[in-house]
């Protein structure tokens, strides 16, 4: 990585990489993906998964390998099991129907998605009407919105504004989805507050570091990007915002590719700077993987496009520290000699 290299003598020497950073792996998928491989090392295969444990096609293949079954829905997890809920969060009923099939729990939701869940219990406690900001059928909105379900509408970005009503226009806040393009969800806000005035505001930021962060560089690298090749799966919420800011920042072309060999070559007539980011659940040997394929075609010069530093890591779920904790403490006492 570094700088512009020397130009060599001969054609095409004008083809660049900008490599966005921060990009890929988030504290809270770092940690929920850590949370499945311990839980197979702890307990052993099965492990069930209500629904992926993070949008990547790649880590859910990967952790099938190792022994992780993947369902939809609780029912399907036979009972006395051990089932992980994934990083999006689950309504509070799921937690009820778990307990009630005597299923072991580890729940893998983010903390930060947790903490929507609170803002949301919190103000439908003081009876406030609540606005979810966030894409309908998404996983993290079914879950929060089961928080509270006759306090919360969602409102589907801007164009949705116009079709929200409320009880008490004095009593009204807005929440969000963590991983919405930061740009579009101001514009909803706007028009929320043009339509309700006394509308109060989260008392901090719903869209995650990472979705902002992501947003950030791609948004800096954009307007210097004849294509912006965006590393993440269709279903992966923040990983699909990444193409559209892209674009919206000034980038000729951008698309979204599971694996480099989802890239077409049709993409880079006539392109000299290729962007290259990935969402919040991709690992990095995706985007290594990228990089290696343009390298072939001529894209070899990589420079670093530095946004922001990110330092937050999350502890694993307490059920697993709780049991790694006392396989530790078995596991000393067997090493004490018997008095
Ligand atoms: O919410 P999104 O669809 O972006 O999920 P993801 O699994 O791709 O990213 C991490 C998260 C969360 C919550
Ligand atoms: Fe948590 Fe944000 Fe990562 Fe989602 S994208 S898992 S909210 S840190």
């Amino acid at each position: 990585m570094g700088g512009m290299t020397a130009t060599p003598a001969g054609p095409s020497n004008d083809k660049r990489v900008l490599l966005a950073a921060p990009r890929g792996y988030c504290a809270g998928v770092d940690r929920a993906v850590i949370a499945v491989e311990k839980a197979l090392e702890q307990y052993g295969s099965p492990i069930y998964v209500r629904h992926e444990i993070v949008h990547n096609k790649y880590v859910v293949q990967t952790l099938e390998r190792k022994g992780a079954i993947f369902v939809d829905e609780t029912a399907e997890v036979p009972e006395g099991s051990i089932v992980m809920f994934s990083a999006h969060g689950v309504a509070p009923t799921v937690h009820a129907e778990a307990a009630e099939r005597k299923l072991a729990t580890i729940d893998a939701t983010c903390p930060l998605v947790t903490k929507v869940h609170k803002e949301a219990v919190r103000f439908a406690n003081e009876d406030y009407d609540i606005l979810l900001i966030g894409h309908e059928g998404h996983e993290e909105v079914i879950g929060t919105s089961g928080e509270a379900p006759e306090h919360i509408t969602l409102v589907d970005g801007p164009d949705d504004v116009a079709n929200v009503t409320v009880r008490d226009d004095s009593k009204v806040v807005w929440l969000s989805q963590t991983t919405l393009s930061v740009d579009e969800t101001m514009e909803t806000v706007d028009k929320l507050k043009e339509k309700f005035p006394q509308l109060v505001s989260p008392p901090s930021d719903d869209i995650c570091y990472a979705t902002q962060n992501r947003q950030i560089a791609v948004k800096q690298m954009g307007a210097d990007a004849d294509l912006v090749i965006v590393v993440g799966s269709k279903n992966s919420s923040n990983s699909v915002r990444l193409v559209e800011v892209a674009l919206g920042a000034g980038a000729r072309d951008a698309h979204l590719v599971d694996f480099a060999d989802e890239i077409d070559e049709a993409w880079l007539e006539g392109v000299s700077t290729v962007g290259v980011t990935s969402g919040a659940s991709v690992p990095d040997v995706l985007v290594e993987g990228v990089l290696e394929w343009l390298s072939q075609r001529g894209y070899a010069d990589v420079e670093l496009v530095k946004a922001a530093e990110e330092s937050i890591t999350f502890s694993l779920p307490k059920e697993l520290r709780r049991d790694l904790r006392a396989e530790a403490a078995a596991l000393s006492a067997g090493d004490r000699p018997a008095t």
